[in-house]
């Protein structure tokens, strides 16, 4: 895909013979499956996409806490309350594996939150709107959590050894995220009342829109996708990624009795996929330039938590330093 994507001369990738031979070798690598880990020589643009993919995927992990911690308060069963608590939990532990595979390319988790603080590291899109009801819980887990999924399991084999392996677990937790999210939806869609139902079309029509932005900007305006993928830290492009989650969502929709916002979307029996409309690529740049709906809410939220937990880091520094100085003196 990465050389259909140089054919139609959207994004520059050296050819062979203009890579240096450090260069080639690692292409070599790469080509044949080896998985590349910290200390091997890399070069040095692989590593700062891969700091700056990884992060970003950290970061979404710990913002996307925020929409769905409104619900923990006001969720509608104690087992309802106890799936969401624990989700949201395991998306804290998806950012901490994340953060330190990223150290492993020898950045600090410092450096890495204060770029997300600062507002030059970017995080997903789909964490800067708002969940205003119940059936939003539900929307993350089928939808946003079903996007994870599709565009995190070939992650599991990309070329670097701590992402990939971070990508594991993450899936098998994504896994049951998806299922919860679509199991509190047959509940209100196949055996709720008619409120209940409408609840859910409504949040349908908010989140499907943000959802397909997720996979990010169409491969010909993806300056990022041709390179990735020859290193392969991306193993298929935006657009084929999107394009499964639509052919998988659509089926899943119809059969909640939901209908999908888009009157373009038809199948295509030739091609044996869903068509679908046009994305609204014009809100998909302002959220990710800062302008949608919660961005400013969402960073505000972490910017305090962060300054909240001060005591909490001193704390344990002055501990481990004690406990230290102890073991020195012993
Ligand atoms: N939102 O050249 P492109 C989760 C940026 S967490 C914001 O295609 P790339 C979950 C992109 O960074 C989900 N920004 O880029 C958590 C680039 O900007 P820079 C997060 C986006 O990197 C809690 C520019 O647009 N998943 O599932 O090749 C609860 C051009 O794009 C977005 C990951 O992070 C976006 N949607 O491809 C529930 C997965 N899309 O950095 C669920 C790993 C694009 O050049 N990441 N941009 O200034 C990836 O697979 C890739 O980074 C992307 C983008 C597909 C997202």
């Amino acid at each position: 895909m990465y050389a259909q994507l140089v054919e139609t001369g959207v994004k520059s990738v050296r050819s062979t013979d203009q890579l240096t031979g450090d260069e080639q070798a690692f292409q070599q690598r790469i080509d044949e499956g080896i998985r590349i880990e910290p200390k091997d020589w890399m070069p040095e643009p692989y590593r700062k996409t891969l700091i700056r993919q990884i992060s970003q995927h950290a970061h979404s992990e710990i913002v996307g806490m925020l929409p769905e911690g409104n619900w923990i308060t006001r969720a509608p069963t104690l087992k309802r309350k106890a799936i969401l608590l624990a989700k949201v939990q395991d998306e804290a532990g998806h950012g901490l594996y994340l953060y330190s595979a990223a150290e492993t390319l020898g950045v600090s988790r410092d450096e890495l939150v204060g770029d997300l603080h600062s507002g030059k590291a970017k995080y997903s899109s789909i964490f800067n709107y708002p969940t205003l009801t119940w059936a939003d819980i539900g929307m993350i887990g089928w939808l946003v959590d079903g996007s994870a999924i599709i565009n995190q399991i070939p992650l599991c084999r990309c070329s670097y050894g701590p992402y990939a392996r971070a990508m594991v677990r993450v899936c098998k937790e994504e896994s049951f995220h998806q299922r919860q999210g679509y199991d509190l939806l047959i509940q209100m869609c196949l055996h709720g009342t008619q409120a209940q139902k409408d609840m859910c079309q409504e949040a349908l029509n908010r989140w499907w829109w943000p959802a397909l932005m997720m996979f990010g900007p169409s491969d010909a305006d993806s300056p990022n996708s041709a390179q990735s993928m020859q290193w392969r830290i991306k193993l298929f492009s935006n657009d084929e990624l999107r394009q499964k989650m639509v052919d998988q969502t659509v089926p899943q929709a119809e059969y909640l009795g939901l209908k999908v916002p888009d009157p373009d979307l038809k199948w295509n029996k030739d091609q044996g996929h869903y068509d679908f409309g046009e994305i609204d690529w014009d809100e998909f740049y302002a959220v990710i330039k800062g302008n949608g709906p919660c961005n400013r809410e969402r960073l505000a939220a972490r910017v305090n938590a962060h300054k909240e937990g001060q005591w909490v880091r001193e704390a344990f520094s002055a501990y481990a330093n004690k406990h230290e100085s102890e073991q020195a003196v012993a």
